[in-house]
């Protein structure tokens, strides 16, 4: 039982005062004759009604706190503040996204809604001091930008600048679309360059550097050339009154030391807590659960570990899909998700290294973020695969003073296998009802196809919005880098811990957590990600997503033990399901014997899947590099008898082959290949003529006459992908 006092007509609730701790109900509040403000009230320890309680209290003990100032130095240290983010925020503050989205997006019932031009769109371009600025970002204060990323292709000429508190001159200035070469000169992770960048390249950076402002916060981009701008602002937005002490030179110099801190705590952060630990090693029978009661709260887990041993394990991804960790903390259920995923591994054990999270592959996974509760917590750990599974577990659990602003931390987990795609959608992370903090996500998909699984922006709804007040650019942008696929990678805020293939083919993990930029809501908030991928495919994915929540709230995503035991898929399995089918009879060029070649060239077997695979042969060919009339190949390939047979070729024509003759077993085929054509695709059926083997082969000789007059570039290369023996 909180009561809460308003100053301004309800607006905000900034004092309050916590009755009782327990479960209650029903309550009158009155004023006494001495001034004392009284409540009476249902309360219990099990339920709110074993009770009535009156309790008075002095007004004087609502009155609002002290009110405490933002600063640089302020925001740095709640950056760090393990603790920080499972209260409440106080001062409150709204957390919302300014972006370069498509402004063709304007409502889901209207076309557009997947709009995908999310380059080079700002606000409005308005002229200053002479020159153009388009505007990326306009807010008024009290707030902070808590997140700032862009990327670019390779030109990076022109000047951004952010304006503040309505100031003529910029308080910051980057050249380049570089937040690495501007002003602030704050190295990683505070300003981290993404994966593959390159000063002069494709590639951009993201700011985790708090800067703060009292009234007013304007970034522009002063064009300088044609390209393609991609940028995303998170910004807080705090409660009126709130002091915030802007941004300026002398308080970043000020506080250079505490960003060298920062710095080095998040790039390495502690392995320890302090605390008691409760340990526990067991091994879990198949289908079954064992249970660590957690000390008495009020306290908080502020560190866990698993260890899962890899051996005798048949498969460590199944046994980690299966292996469910649960949470009970005060009476809800605040934690299912499988282990693997919990941790932000995804599929399997893939290293972590993160502020909040740390994976090794031997088989260790932490997390470290703090779990509060006020009386009771217990956590389950549950098997559901058909082997037992070893596993210790170790959570460390400090006091914690449980206020009205303590939170529980959530995570839960959405599964969904058979995700075709077209047509595009909007796919569901988790829809939350209650109050709290949004602080995450780990995306784990498998994509059975060999091009990349997508695009999609992601659109955070909340307390209702009838319009996103995130909406982004990409996946790969929502999680911090550019320029997708890429390595895999980490950093303390997000990575991407597996790609199974550079072009995503098989399993991909990308994981963001949030702490500046946690996304408090206080009614609902609804997390969706587009998701559109490049080439109809049919995708799986598994979103576990992590927030703090005050008690009773709720999610739609209830516990999925039937997907969690299904078996995981391997990349050798999206393979041969990609693989399109072979001719019939056709024995494949591309896996010929490569007898002789002329020349130093590439010969060798080519993908054609960017071409649309399945219209060859197993989607493959033996692709030659030659470069000049007069090279030639030779390949064979075993007779099935002696008897002698018609050899029908499938080669590939394209706008950069040559013109091709053959002989086969040392007799000359009079007719004539042209490799030329406008696409790359089939040529027609070639007969090369009847042959009997020769040594119980036959070899087939391919040698480069010339080039068409309209071939382009090399000109003289050549694609056979398969022959196909006739009898004659
Ligand atoms: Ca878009
Ligand atoms: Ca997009
Ligand atoms: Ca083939």
């Amino acid at each position: 039982m909180t009561v809460r006092a308003s100053l301004d007509d309800g607006q905000t609730w900034p004092a309050s005062r916590v009755l009782w701790v327990g479960p209650s109900a029903y309550s009158d509040l009155a004023v006494l004759a001495d001034g004392q403000i009284a409540c009476l009230y249902e309360a219990g320890s099990a339920t709110p009604y074993e009770t009535i309680v009156f309790g008075s209290f002095p007004l004087t003990s609502l009155s609002a706190p002290e009110a405490t100032e933002v600063t640089m130095e302020s925001l740095l240290r709640e950056l760090t503040d393990y603790g920080a983010i499972a209260r409440w925020p106080q001062p409150e503050f709204t957390c919302r996204q300014a972006s370069s989205y498509d402004r063709g997006t304007v409502a889901p019932d209207k076309p557009g809604w997947f709009a995908n031009n999310d380059q080079n769109q700002f606000i409005r371009t308005e002229q200053t001091q002479g020159r153009p600025e388009r505007v990326m970002m306009d807010a008024d204060g009290p707030g902070c930008i808590v997140r700032f990323w862009l990327t670019t292709d390779q030109n990076k000429k022109g000047t951004l600048r952010v304006y503040l508190d309505g100031a003529a001159q910029p308080a910051l200035e980057f050249p380049a679309y570089d937040l690495l070469s501007g002003d602030l000169k704050v190295g990683p992770p505070l300003i981290q360059p993404h994966p593959g960048y390159q000063p002069d390249g494709n590639g951009g950076n993201t700011l985790y550097l708090p800067i703060p402002y009292g009234k007013h916060c304007k970034v522009t981009w002063e064009e300088g050339g044609k390209s393609a701008r991609y940028y995303q602002i998170n910004y807080r937005t705090y409660s009126p009154g709130t002091v915030v002490q802007t941004i300026t030179r002398a308080a970043l110099e000020a506080a250079r030391p505490a960003i060298v801190r920062v710095n080095n705590a998040l790039a390495a952060p502690l392995d320890n807590a302090p605390g008691q630990t409760i340990t526990n090693a067991i091994e879990l029978a198949a289908g079954s659960e064992q249970s660590l009661a957690l000390p008495p709260g009020p306290a908080a887990v502020c560190r866990l570990e698993l260890h899962v041993p890899a051996d005798p394990l048949a498969s460590l991804e199944h046994a980690l899909r299966s292996l469910i960790l649960k949470m009970d903390c005060d009476g809800e259920t605040t934690v299912w998700c499988p282990a693997s995923d919990f941790f932000g591994s995804g599929v399997g054990l893939n290293a972590v290294q993160s502020w909040y999270r740390t994976v090794r592959t031997n088989g260790t996974m932490v997390c470290r973020w703090v779990m509060p509760y006020q009386q009771t917590a217990r956590v389950t750990l549950v098997n559901l695969a058909e082997q037992p599974v070893r596993v210790s577990i170790r959570a460390t659990v400090t006091p914690w003073q449980w206020d009205d602003r303590s939170m529980h931390f959530h995570a839960v987990w959405h599964h969904e296998a058979g995700l075709k795609t077209p047509p595009y959608r909007d796919w569901n992370f988790v829809k939350l009802a209650g109050r709290g903090v949004y602080v995450g996500d780990t995306l784990a998909l498998f994509n059975p196809i060999a091009t990349w699984y997508g695009e999609g922006d992601e659109k955070i709804w909340v307390d209702g919005e009838s319009f996103p007040s995130h909406l982004g650019t990409g996946t790969e942008d929502y999680y911090s880098f550019s320029y997708a696929p890429m390595p895999v990678h980490q950093t303390p805020f997000c990575g991407e811990p597996r790609i199974d293939q550079p072009m995503t083919q098989g399993h991909n993990t990308v994981t963001r957590t949030r702490n500046l930029d946690g996304i408090p809501f206080r009614r609902s908030l609804q997390f969706d990600l587009e998701l559109i991928s490049w080439k109809p495919t049919t995708l799986t994915y598994a979103a576990t997503t992590y927030w703090y929540a005050f008690p009773g709230a709720s999610a739609n995503v209830q516990p999925q033990p039937r997907e969690a035991a299904l078996p995981v898929p391997t990349l050798a399995e999206a393979i041969a399901a990609a693989t399109p089918p072979r001719k019939p009879g056709a024995i494949e060029c591309e896996t010929m014997t490569v007898r002789a070649r002329s020349g130093d060239f590439f010969v060798g077997e080519q993908d054609l899947e960017p071409f649309g695979g399945e219209r060859w042969s197993s989607g493959r060919q033996l692709l030659g590099k030659t470069t000049a009339v007069g090279d030639s190949v030779e390949i064979e390939w075993p007779a099935p008898d002696a008897a002698p047979r018609q050899l029908v070729l499938y080669a590939t024509q394209a706008p950069d082959y040559g013109t091709l003759r053959f002989s086969v077993n040392g007799h000359a085929v009079p007719a004539v290949l042209n490799g030329f054509a406008d696409s790359v695709q089939p040529a027609p059926a070639f007969v090369l003529g009847v042959f009997k083997p020769r040594d119980g082969k036959f070899t087939l000789r391919a040698e480069v006459l010339g080039a068409d007059p309209a071939a382009k570039g090399a000109k003289y290369f050549f694609g056979l992908d398969c022959v196909i023996l006739e009898k004659p």
